[in-house]
């Protein structure tokens, strides 16, 4: 049986850098004779991303906050059956652009759901499957709104929120890396690219084999 493989997740809110650092991160790992499955959520299979696809634009009637939450862990479901398990089970690495820390983030803290429902459903599709790290890029919501902006295109369902929800979002994510050290490792994502590359390498390389 082959050693079961690390899920390293990126977290943040808006234009936070994760679609920046994401190649970074393979290549690095990659150097290392790591092989990686880049993914990401919501998406990941073709009906976790037509899901991604309902979320993420109007579908043509408003989608209540319970639904949004449920939409949210049934794409997870899939991509956890298809993609994640499968690919850890072989020991290979997982890297995913979000997972549920953005549950607790968006839903929990943007819509101001119940956290216990968050986490009813999280244990009920995951059982006890965590990533192993999430490293959580932090900026402050105006600068990531303005990276967001300035790097052109439509906003999405989410992007086009008000600064408060953005501000919910950051308060969990941020409550989130207290409550969990030993697996969420805060980034200042504020700094000079150069400088948040170095802090993710430091927070992969205790996993690194
Ligand atoms: N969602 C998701 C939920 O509500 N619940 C859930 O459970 C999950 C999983 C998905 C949406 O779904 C929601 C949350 C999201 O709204 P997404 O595809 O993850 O959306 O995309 P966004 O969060 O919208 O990500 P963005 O693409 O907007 O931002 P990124 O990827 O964090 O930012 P990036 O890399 O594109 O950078 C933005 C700009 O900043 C520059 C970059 O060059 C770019 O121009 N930049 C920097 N500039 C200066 N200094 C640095 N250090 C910089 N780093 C990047």
């Amino acid at each position: 049986m082959p050693e079961t493989g690390k899920f390293i997740t990126i977290e943040g809110g808006e234009g936070v850098g994760k679609t920046t650092n994401i190649p970074f991160i393979k290549e690095f790992l990659a150097a290392q004779n790591i092989n990686v499955v880049m993914t990401r959520e919501p998406g990941g299979t073709v009906l976790a991303e037509k899901i991604r696809d309902l979320l993420l634009h109007n579908p043509g009637e408003s989608i209540t906050d319970d639904a949004e939450l449920l939409l949210v862990f049934a794409a997870r479901s899939q991509h956890l059956h298809h993609v994640i398990k499968p690919a850890l089970a072989q020991g290979r690495w997982v890297l995913c652009d979000r997972f549920t820390e953005a549950t607790y983030a968006y839903q929990g803290g943007g819509r101001a759901l119940p956290v216990s429902a968050v986490n009813w459903l999280e244990n009920f599709v995951q059982d006890d499957l965590r990533p192993d790290l999430a490293l959580l890029l932090d900026v402050p919501v105006e600068i990531g709104m303005a990276r967001a902006k300035n790097r052109g295109g439509q906003l999405d369902r989410f992007e086009s929120e008000r600064i408060e929800f953005f501000e919910r979002v950051r308060r969990s994510y941020l409550a989130q890396a207290e409550q969990h050290p030993h697996r969420i490792r805060l980034i200042n994502a504020a700094q000079p690219l150069s400088a948040v590359q170095n802090d993710i390498i430091n927070a992969l390389t205790p996993l690194l084999p």
